[in-house]
């Protein structure tokens, strides 16, 4: 009698670097059960990566923020997912080429991870039960996929066949055929494809539902009343029509997108509601119904970020429909006592208004249309708070479904809360957006040209000066109000060489942009933009 062996323990260990490849392949395949899971539960949020990385967003120091903000601007996001993923896949390696001599030590790794995972997702704002889910059926996964970073896998029949197997199958002793050369190594490859195939199509299953989900969420199929205060046209000639400057107003997808957000948060405007409570004498809930039963006004502002450095991409222009968010205020019936209205986001954002800004008798709007749409998801769809003259961490709330009558005293924001200011009117600023940079340009005319704004107060003055020369007055073009920016453009007469080409603007109140260069923190930025060229 030949003493059979399970095909299993005859299969030889595993290498080091294809145990740590399959060890690859079982997270993989968790995240992509997981995500599948999590886009089944209509909680995409809940997914492994995204609740990690929002943790981390909402953990890192306010530093760490500003660096990647300064560094990868817009891409900031993509590239922490990128660096969990790189992070995910140093341990799964380490965890697939333990298994082999450790097998419990991984699995209770590999459960780890996704104990961490599971916490991260309940610990996110609105979170439930359900959001553990990714997390369990991603562990399952990834233990299942596991073992066959323990062992080589199973040989395929002919590839290892013992004599009793031939025994049983003959009936009479045969001579086992040699092993096929390579048969292993396919095994290996066509189980690590199975893995993968399977995670790719539970990853990419997982994508489908959530993004198809997300269409329907989204307002783009409905229709805004038009509005019973409907904005002053815009005075024709507020665009200096220069090649390489953008339009007056910002078209929506063009349009700057900072928020905490990794995910844009999908809030469907049948389920959204807003609460005006704290020190009120009447608390106060709409629906987004509610808000299109209301008077609308229609508001051009222009929306500018703190953490803009000089010369920086976030500032956009729009012409914004919304209700008057004073209005709702005093319907309310604001208590003396309060000063700030905290108002927090459906993501569990938060931004800290001071009240007087609202009720001063400026266009604050309770916005859910941009530029002649309902507001696009990255932009706060159902509704967002307006404020023109505030940086937008103070006022401009997307997603916004509470607004809580407080005081500064007892209750900080996301952005205060690290270190921001309090109190964030916009800064005088003017940035040349025509030469670019470096640009190489021909010698004689050439047209500078840009925007400034200071929001509530307006500009009055646009100076040019090169090579620290005198000032001198660029062209403004037409104003659209205080609250908007404006187009500015002048010539040069430019021989050839290196030229420093700087901007200064000055408002209304006479206020002219110092040339001390701040950083964005506490409160913005301040200094003149500069661009070098150089004349051929
Ligand atoms: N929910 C939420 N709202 C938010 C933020 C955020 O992180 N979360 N960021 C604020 C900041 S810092 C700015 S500058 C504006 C930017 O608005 P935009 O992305 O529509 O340009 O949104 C504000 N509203
Ligand atoms: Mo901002």
């Amino acid at each position: 009698m030949t003493t059979e062996t399970p095909a299993r323990s005859a299969a030889p260990p595993a290498s080091t670097p294809v145990s740590a490849a399959f060890g690859v392949l079982a997270a993989v395949l968790a995240l992509g059960v997981a995500e599948l899971t999590a886009a089944l539960a209509g909680r995409p949020e809940a997914g492994p990566l995204l609740a990690v990385g929002s943790v981390f967003i909402d953990l890192s120091p306010a530093w760490l923020k500003d660096f990647a903000i300064r560094t990868f601007g817009a891409a900031d996001k993509p590239v922490l997912l990128l660096t969990l993923a790189a992070v995910i896949a140093i341990a799964s390696a380490a965890i697939g080429t333990a298994a082999p001599r450790r097998p419990r030590l991984a699995i209770a790794a590999l459960l780890g991870l996704a104990a961490l995972a599971g916490a991260a997702a309940l610990s996110r704002p609105g979170a439930g039960p359900v959001d553990v889910l990714p997390a369990v059926v991603g562990a399952a996964g990834g233990t299942f996929a596991l073992p066959y970073s323990r062992r080589g896998p199973r040989p395929r029949a002919g590839g290892r066949v013992t004599p009793g197997d031939l025994m049983r199958r003959y009936g009479h002793p045969v001579q086992p055929p040699a092993p096929v050369p390579g048969a292993d190594r396919r095994a290996l490859l066509t189980h690590g494809a199975a893995l993968l195939g399977a995670a790719v199509l539970s990853g990419g299953a997982g994508r489908a539902i959530t993004s198809a989900r997300q269409a329907s969420a989204d307002g783009r199929a409905l229709t805004l009343p038009p509005p019973a205060d409907p904005a002053r046209p815009l005075p024709a000639g507020v665009g200096a029509h220069v090649p390489g400057l953008g339009p007056f107003t910002t078209p929506n997808d063009a349009f700057y997108r900072v928020d905490t957000a990794l995910i844009v948060p999908r809030v469907p405007h049948q389920e959204w509601t807003l609460r005006v409570h704290g020190l009120v004498d009447r608390p106060i809930e709409l629906t987004f119904a509610d808000l299109l039963d209301r008077p609308l006004a229609e508001r051009d502002i222009t929306l500018t970020c703190v953490s803009n450095e000089v010369g920086g991409p976030y500032a956009g222009h729009a012409r914004w429909l919304g209700i008057d968010l004073a209005a709702l205020l005093r319907e309310a019936g604001v208590q003396s006592g309060a000063d700030q209205i905290l108002s927090r986001s459906a993501d569990g954002w938060s931004a800290s208004t001071a009240l007087e800004s609202v009720l001063d008798g400026r266009d604050a709007l309770l916005a859910i249309g941009m530029n002649g749409r309902p507001l696009p998801p990255a932009h706060g769809f159902p509704a967002r708070m307006i404020v023109p003259g505030l940086y937008g961490y103070v006022s401009a709330t997307k997603w916004v479904t509470d607004l809580k009558l407080t005081r500064f005293a007892a209750e900080r924001a996301y952005w205060t809360r690290r270190g921001w200011a309090e109190q964030a009117p916009i800064k005088t600023a003017s940035r040349i957006e025509v030469p670019k940079p470096f640009a190489e340009i021909p010698a004689g005319a050439v047209t500078v040209a840009g925007t400034a704004w200071a929001q509530r107060r307006g500009i009055a003055a646009v100076e040019v000066r090169v090579d620290g020369g005198p000032w001198r007055q660029a062209d403004l073009a037409a104003s659209a109000g205080p609250d908007t920016w404006r187009q500015w453009r002048t010539t040069w007469q430019a021989a050839p060489g290196q030229h420093r080409i700087e901007v200064r603007a000055t408002d209304a109140t006479g206020h002219t942009q110092p040339a001390e260069r701040v950083p964005p923190i506490p409160d913005g930025a301040t200094g003149w933009h500069t661009v070098l060229v150089t004349v051929t």
